[in-house]
């Protein structure tokens, strides 16, 4: 039995539904309503006392924060082409997860958030995070096909799906080949489910 708690527009909750089907695993989803607030709810909380998406329970097992259940699912699914164990490729597939809570996630997200949801933020210090991120997302995919290794890794999968959404923050990747490039391949990978665009519905 494998349940995700989940947001249709979270680009965090993305990562995860991309990794299960890529991995072929089939679980169900229960859609937490952040808009409505039951990310608050006391049987949320015990479930993630951080008050987020994504979570998922694989038997029993409660994992939150969409980095550390890439990180379980791969590991306990997936073999070790996705997150191998040597200490100079698992510290560079970790660089890119702090990127992508970092500047992915303070830049690209942030950038669509204030768009598709009407978010009050600073825009000038969003947009400048933005720009960062898109500046290190190309120079690195000019010089490789992939963000930390030859091959996709979980770096891939956690950086994707902001930067995939991020016409909907009204932000151009006409200037940045390289990127749409890459999205386009991780779009490619087999079993690979593409960012969805936004749908004001949920
Ligand atoms: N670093 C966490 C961030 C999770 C996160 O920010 N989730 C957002 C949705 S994308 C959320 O649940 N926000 C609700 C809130 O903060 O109240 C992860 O990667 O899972």
């Amino acid at each position: 039995m494998r349940t995700l708690y989940d947001f249709p527009p979270s680009g965090n909750c993305h990562k995860v539904r991309m990794m299960l089907s890529m991995l072929g695993l089939e679980y169900e989803k229960r859609t937490i309503d952040l808009l409505k607030g039951e990310q608050n709810t006391p049987a949320f909380l015990e479930l993630n006392p951080r008050h987020k998406v994504p979570v998922l329970v694989d038997d029993g097992v409660i994992i939150s924060d969409s980095a550390a259940i890439l990180v379980y699912l791969v590991r306990k699914y997936g073999g070790k082409d996705w997150y191998p164990d040597d200490a100079e490729a698992m510290a560079e597939i970790q660089k890119w997860l702090s990127f992508s809570v970092n500047e992915v996630f303070n830049g690209l997200a942030l950038s669509r958030a204030m768009v598709i949801f009407n978010r009050p933020m600073d825009a000038d210090a969003v947009h400048k995070i933005a720009d960062i991120a898109l500046a290190v997302l190309e120079s690195r995919l000019k010089e490789s096909d992939w963000l930390a290794l030859d091959r996709p890794t979980i770096a891939d999968i956690a950086c994707y799906p902001y930067a995939a959404a991020i016409g909907e923050g009204n932000i151009s990747l006409a200037a940045y080949p390289a990127i749409r490039a890459w999205l386009a391949r991780v779009e490619d990978l087999p079993g690979c489910v593409a960012m969805a665009p936004y749908q004001p519905a949920h």
